[in-house]
């Protein structure tokens, strides 16, 4: 059947009947994000031109040095999402703590919490590779109209309602899923509008591509450094291509395009892994398994850990589901 021409605002309308328990207010976050996207979109576009490039001076709470776009894409989505009304807390990588919003009345009746990395891999605005926005979407577990809490955020994956990612590469991209598969869509930056170009985005079950920043290998587990090896043997469709990109978002994308698998592991420098349970891994597991992927920590399912701290740090191994099958068959002959 041709694919109607959605736009996104077409979708989100389309697909309301699915948010069985929501009110449309869930719909109205995905718009929030939406409009949040074309808005720091304009600004990476133009970061080469204009001084917002280049750290700010400031450290964030992972003591990375902060771009300023780091910020102002921050500034951009928070703002978006408290002017609609529409989510009681924000969880940012940009933030210590989580952000407590009152609706104007003061009240706290608004029943999501958003978590997200508002410019994942921005290590690479300086040198034009692209970057990305990660969010994730959660009932709040509290009683509706008391304050937000910790609690509220710190949610197995399993629970989460939504997740998506914007990649501004080439081309500006959304992708996001409500539990009910996962959908691209492509913004024309003439008129400002996303329309659907990848419905229905499917991760290929196998894979020739394995993306890991080989640099730290002789600090990486010996199942990873097995597993490595055998991704670069001559044996059937071995060798594989390796591709690191340094950006998750744009490695992922990539990957469920074309099949693959991307990993980040523990290692003698990043103990825990590098990369942040709450708003990194939890979504960009969700938008996995939904498009028929894979997500784990090397052992176990993503989105099963019981999280403990915000900026909790996890390995990570995701993708085509044959190849991190694969890679945690290694994994476990050294568990
Ligand atoms: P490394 C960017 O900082 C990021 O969080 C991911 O987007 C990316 O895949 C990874 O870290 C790159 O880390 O240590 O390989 O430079």
């Amino acid at each position: 059947m041709k694919q109607r021409n959605n736009t996104l605002g077409e979708f989100i309308i389309e697909k309301q009947e699915e948010f069985k328990y929501s009110s449309g207010e869930l719909s109205r976050i995905i718009n929030a994000i939406r409009l949040a996207a074309k808005v720091v979109n304009y600004k990476v576009n133009k970061a080469g031109l204009v001084d917002i490039v280049g750290a700010a001076g400031e450290q964030n709470v992972q003591g990375e040095d902060q771009q300023k776009l780091d910020v102002y894409a921050n500034e951009v989505f928070i703002q978006t999402l408290i002017n609609r009304e529409i989510v009681c807390g924000i969880a940012s990588e940009e933030n210590d703590d989580f952000i407590a919003i009152h609706g104007k009345a003061g009240d706290d009746n608004n029943k999501y919490v958003v978590l997200m990395d508002p410019l994942d891999g921005s290590s690479n605005i300086d040198v034009n590779v692209s970057v990305g926005t990660i969010f994730s979407v959660y009932r709040r577990v509290t009683p509706i109209g008391t304050p937000v809490t910790l609690e509220d955020f710190l949610q197995p994956g399993d629970h989460q309602v939504a997740a998506g990612y914007v990649i501004y590469g080439t081309s500006t991209m959304l992708v996001y899923t409500t539990g009910h598969g996962v959908n691209g869509f492509t913004l024309n930056p003439a008129i400002g509008t996303f329309y659907l170009s990848h419905p229905n985005m499917q991760y290929p079950k196998d894979g020739k591509i394995y993306s890991v920043n080989e640099g730290n290998y002789i600090h990486f587990p010996q199942g990873v450094k097995d597993y490595i090896k055998y991704c670069q043997m001559e044996e059937g469709d071995r060798p594989y291509t390796s591709r690191y990109i340094g950006s998750l978002v744009s490695d992922f994308h990539r990957n469920m395009i074309k099949g693959g698998v991307y990993i980040y592991p523990t290692s003698s420098k990043a103990p825990k892994g590098k990369l942040r349970l709450l708003y990194e891994c939890n979504p960009m597991a969700f938008i996995a398994e939904q498009a028929g992927g894979k997500a784990s920590d090397g052992y176990q399912r993503i989105m099963e850990i019981k999280p403990t701290e915000l900026h909790q740090r996890v390995p990570f191994f995701c993708g085509s589901q044959n190849m991190v099958e694969k890679a945690e068959e290694f994994m476990a002959k050294y568990k």
